[in-house]
């Protein structure tokens, strides 16, 4: 088993901190993305999306998507799953997952690259393209995940996890999607527990990336 990634990328990462807090033990071999190694083979086949990270099993499948793949470690490795462990469990953290997945991560994503410079030819992961970098998805995506963020405010009243009562993946899933909140330079004033709660994950010695 061999995990592909590139540290400065953040759904590398998100990998990176889900085998830090689980004590997973993975090879890595890095890709180097913003010199377009994952367009060369034989990593363009292995994953013709063209993104890190994806890990290779021992018979050669090849699974990417940086959840994914902490999904399949989860069941096949970890002594103490970070996707629940009974039924209403997982679904309690899948639910989180989802909310922070679909409707904080990727509007940001998408903000992040239509604003960062360095994304500019590369707005859609894993491609290079003429398409601009559009400053009405920047607002559009901020506007998005505010709507998110307001309604998780509300949740993390008085706790110290998104889900259950522990650590799970949708803290992890969370810390990154409300660190795109950084770059794009938020007013992030309306959001006291959230913040409390991103102070306290950012301080774990798995995040220190
Ligand atoms: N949905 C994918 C997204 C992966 C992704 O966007 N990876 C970025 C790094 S954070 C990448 O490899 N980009 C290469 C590129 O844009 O060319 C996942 O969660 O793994």
């Amino acid at each position: 088993m061999k995990l592909y990634d590139f540290g400065p990328a953040a759904n590398a990462q998100r990998v990176r901190v889900y085998l830090a807090e689980t004590g997973i033990d993975v090879p890595i071999q890095e890709l180097n993305v913003r010199e377009d190694h994952q367009f060369a083979e034989p990593y363009t086949s292995m994953n013709p999306f063209h993104c890190v990270p994806f890990l290779e099993l021992d018979d050669g499948a090849v699974i990417a998507e940086s959840i994914t793949i902490c999904r399949y470690l989860d069941e096949t490795r970890a002594d103490a799953p970070l996707f629940g462990t009974t039924p209403e469990e997982r679904a309690e953290v899948d639910m989180w997952l989802r909310r922070a997945e679909l409707d904080g991560f990727i509007p940001l994503l998408h903000a992040v690259r239509n604003h960062v410079p360095m994304f500019a030819g590369r707005v859609v992961p894993g491609t290079r393209t003429d398409l601009p970098q559009l400053p009405k998805m920047v607002r559009r995506g901020k506007e998005m995940a505010a709507i998110f963020f307001d309604r998780m405010e509300r949740h993390m009243q008085g706790r110290d996890w998104v889900a259950l009562d522990r650590l799970t993946i949708a803290d992890i899933s969370g810390y990154f999607t409300y660190r795109m909140t950084r770059p794009l330079e938020m007013d992030t004033a309306a959001w006291p527990n959230i913040e409390r709660w991103f102070g306290a994950i950012a301080a774990r010695p798995a995040f220190q990336l």
